[in-house]
């Protein structure tokens, strides 16, 4: 397993729409033991495919309490196929948009289909933190982030931020 470089806000890449995978094979499980060892070295509790600059329609979770019991979920090609009525609010993060935090509204729970780590068909009713994470999760297969939905000025505040300190640390590397 090898950690990847995780993309950060603002990349081009990150705003590509990522396209079905049509097998799950050794080289899809090769590429999401990748993702969950990037993920868990970040930390992370969700990492999407295109985060590490695949434009694939893959995304890994693992939203366990205790880093000791590991509980890693897995989905291909996931679609969301019923959202409940109501919403619930989570301070969300991203490791796209690091060091930056802000309060999203989503409905609190969904049903998603996908295919899971051996490419077996599954739904799963999501809950909670689950239910938050899988939908943005799913966002970024569609080039979306948590700060789309702020305001534009909170959204360019954080971008502004973000590309500055991207510039000071392309001075020190290179
Ligand atoms: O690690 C993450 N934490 C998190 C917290 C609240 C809502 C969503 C997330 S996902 C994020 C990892 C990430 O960027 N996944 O794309
Ligand atoms: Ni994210």
């Amino acid at each position: 397993m090898t950690i990847r470089k995780i993309l950060t806000e603002p990349d081009p890449i990150l705003r590509q729409k990522s396209q079905p995978v049509d097998k799950v094979d050794d080289e899809i499980r090769k590429l999401m033991d990748d993702m969950l060892e990037t993920m868990y070295n970040a930390p992370g509790i969700g990492l999407a495919a295109i985060q590490v600059g695949v434009p694939k329609r893959i995304i890994v979770l693992d939203i366990s309490k205790d880093p000791e019991k590991k509980e890693p979920m897995y989905f291909v090609n996931p679609e969301v196929v019923l959202t409940s009525k109501n919403d619930v609010t989570y301070e969300e993060g991203c490791l796209s948009v690091p060091g930056q935090f802000a309060e999203v509204d989503r409905p609190d729970s969904c049903i998603v289909k996908y295919l899971d780590y051996s490419g077996n068909y599954k739904e799963l009713k999501a809950e909670g933190l689950l239910a938050t994470c899988i939908q943005h999760e799913i966002d970024h297969l569609e080039g979306i982030l948590f700060i789309d939905y702020l305001s534009k000025l909170k959204k360019s505040m954080i971008v502004k931020k973000l590309s500055k300190q991207k510039k000071e640390l392309e001075r020190i590397v290179v």
